[in-house]
């Protein structure tokens, strides 16, 4: 049973729930979180480090006992540790944590005094008025812990981009091996790059007489089969994930392509232009009469309705169709056109990994130029910089420049900006800097309108560069703070400064309409990776996708332009 990273670290965040329930020490609780994070978010599968037999404990936080727990994990599928816990604490009683309101002090009170074990129970409780009179509970939030329930139970579950590509490609790879398999994609919301999923859908070409479908049914991480017919079956895979498979014949391909990628209303534009010109198009192809007219690639498709071939990223019923008509559709950027990376982390404050190392990583990845952009003092928890440390920095890496051979480190800062609009470090220190980076990382809670006039008045700073992941919201798990963010792109385009795009996979921040926004106001967007271990550049891809989403070209990415015009643009930014 192969296990993927999102398994182990679902496995390490269990265990730190049910530890943090039995109130054990902090430290280990922090370690299996850490561990946990570092895994999920790992841009290589710890399984095939396992079989290499790499050192684990090379991994950012990943000490002796880990490193032995991963190795349990991946050759068993299971954790010793957990299932002792299993025995100790009710089996669902986690679910309770994630039910916002709700930390391990008041699910350990809501066990023991009414004996709540499960959402539903839960909700009963409230229903019922029984947890108001417990202390420190009261019927308001009773109220919203009934609310926060009912929400989290009716909410569809989609999963992380980063999350689905584990299960889509090990999926893949094995029915590419079944016989008279000629091509297997997924396509779907995945192929479009969205930030999440709902299900995967993969399509495959197969000779008559293919081993696809018995693979598919037999492969060992389906739990419970759906549907399953010659052409199209249904699987659940373990970690919960639907899976939706169809066969198609060679001369459908391009035309089944187009259909069960999408989006629906990308398709229902797409069907509505067919009939205009009196065709019609479906997941077989285009027809004129009964005569099939295209089919067998999506050129072919777009190109019987007379339009160029559309970008999957592109397809969201968002003008994409009228562009095509039009000859205007963008020459969306791609992860070559890259050229550096302007914001990362090293051991000086949370990073996992050296200056050095983060240099040589970068270069590996193809690119030439680095910006470090630890965080500031305000941020103790990561350790960050105050002035005295800053400068030691830039020391440093002015010493490593010398000895770099293509990779150049740019000297920065994610400074905060505090909750009145200024910055976590003064003027001066800023100066000496190539860039700064100014980010909210406290009062998320603010109402939108002073919420807007502290990141507009931190732009208006002389020494401001860059808005690093200007919503704030982390997918599936915090709302983006509420924020005017046309007035802020509009005051960037004045200011002549420009907006993040966090290429991080539990940010992806801007959103794709942001970076529409951007580009309409002609402000660049720079895809940083946020990197905060040598690995995490891989992460440069998740940007990409979504920066292809909001529609921007190379011309539109500030970090796609070579360090000399890079510079002449960071330094015009300077008042
Ligand atoms: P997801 O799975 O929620 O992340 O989103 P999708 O876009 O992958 O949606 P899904 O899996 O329900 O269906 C895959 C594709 O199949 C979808 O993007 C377009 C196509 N499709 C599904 N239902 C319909 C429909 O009722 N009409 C049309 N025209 N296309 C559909
Ligand atoms: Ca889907
Ligand atoms: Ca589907």
């Amino acid at each position: 049973m192969p296990t993927h990273n999102a398994d182990i670290a679902a496995i390490f965040t269990e265990i730190a729930d049910l530890l943090d329930l039995q109130q054990a020490n902090p430290f280990r609780i922090r370690a299996y979180r850490n561990a946990a994070r570092i895994v999920g978010e790992l841009g290589r599968e710890v399984r095939a480090m396992v079989e290499r037999g790499e050192d684990l404990t090379d991994l950012p936080g990943i000490g002796d006992d880990l490193a032995r727990k991963l190795r349990e994990i991946v050759d068993t599928g299971k954790c010793r540790a957990l299932d002792k816990l299993h025995a100790e604490l009710p089996p669902a009683i986690t679910e309770l944590l994630h039910v916002p309101g709700l930390g391990p002090k008041r699910v350990r009170m809501l066990w023991h005094e009414l004996d709540v074990q499960t959402l539903e129970q839960l909700a009963r409780a409230a229903r019922d008025g029984r947890i108001r009179d417990l202390p420190g509970f009261g019927a308001k939030t009773e109220a919203n812990i009934l609310q926060a329930v009912e929400a989290h139970l009716s909410k569809v579950r989609r999963i992380k981009l980063i999350t689905a590509a584990q299960y889509a490609e090990s999926l893949v790879a094995w029915l590419a091996s079944a016989s008279g398999v000629s091509r297997v994609e997924v396509a779907g919301s995945y192929r479009r790059c969205r930030e999440t999923v709902g299900d995967l859908d993969i399509l495959v070409i197969a000779a008559a007489g293919s081993s696809v479908m018995a693979r598919f049914i037999a492969y060992d991480e389906a739990a419970e089969v759906l549907s399953h017919g010659p052409t199209r079956a249904s699987v659940v895979l373990k970690c919960g994930l639907q899976v939706d498979l169809r066969v198609v014949e060679k001369a459908a391909y391009g035309a089944a392509l187009c259909y069960f990628t999408g989006s629906k209303a990308h398709n229902i534009a797409l069907r509505r232009l067919a009939q205009e010109q009196g065709l019609k198009l479906n997941e077989y192809g285009v027809f004129r009469g009964r005569e099939r007219i295209a089919g067998a690639d999506e050129e072919s498709v777009y190109g019987a309705l007379g339009l160029p071939w559309i970008a999957p990223e592109l397809r969201e019923d968002r003008g994409e169709i009228a562009a095509a008509r039009a000859g205007r559709l963008p020459q969306l950027v791609q992860l070559a056109d890259l050229r550096g990376d302007l914001h990362a982390h090293t051991t000086a404050t949370d990073g996992h990994h050296t200056l050095e190392e983060m240099a040589l990583a970068a270069k590996a990845q193809g690119l030439s130029y680095l910006a470090i952009t630890e965080h500031s003092r305000r941020l103790a928890m990561a350790h960050g910089l105050d002035p005295r440390r800053l400068a030691e920095q830039c020391d440093a890496i002015d010493r490593l420049n010398e000895k770099l051979d293509g990779i150049m480190l740019l000297k920065g800062i994610e400074v905060d900006i505090l909750e009145d609009g200024s910055l976590d470090l003064p003027d001066a220190s800023l100066a000496r800097l190539d860039l700064v980076i100014g980010a909210v990382h406290s009062r998320f809670d603010l109402p939108r309108a002073r919420q807007t006039e502290r990141i507009l008045r931190a732009m208006d700073n002389p020494c401001f560069t860059m808005l690093a992941h200007p919503t704030g919201r982390v997918i599936e798990s915090r709302a983006p703070y509420d924020v005017d963010m046309l007035r802020v792109i509009r005051q960037a385009r004045q200011r002549g400064c420009f907006l993040e795009l966090n290429a991080h996979p539990e940010r992806l921040d801007l959103l794709d309409s942001h970076c529409m926004m951007a580009k309409e106001e002609g402000v660049l967007v720079a895809i940083n990776s946020d990197a905060h271990s040598a690995d995490d550049f891989v992460h440069l891809r998740l940007g990409i996708g979504q920066a292809r989403r909001g529609w921007l070209a190379a011309a539109d990415v500030l970090n796609a332009r070579p360090l000399p015009e890079l510079r002449r643009l960071l330094a015009q930014v300077r008042r």
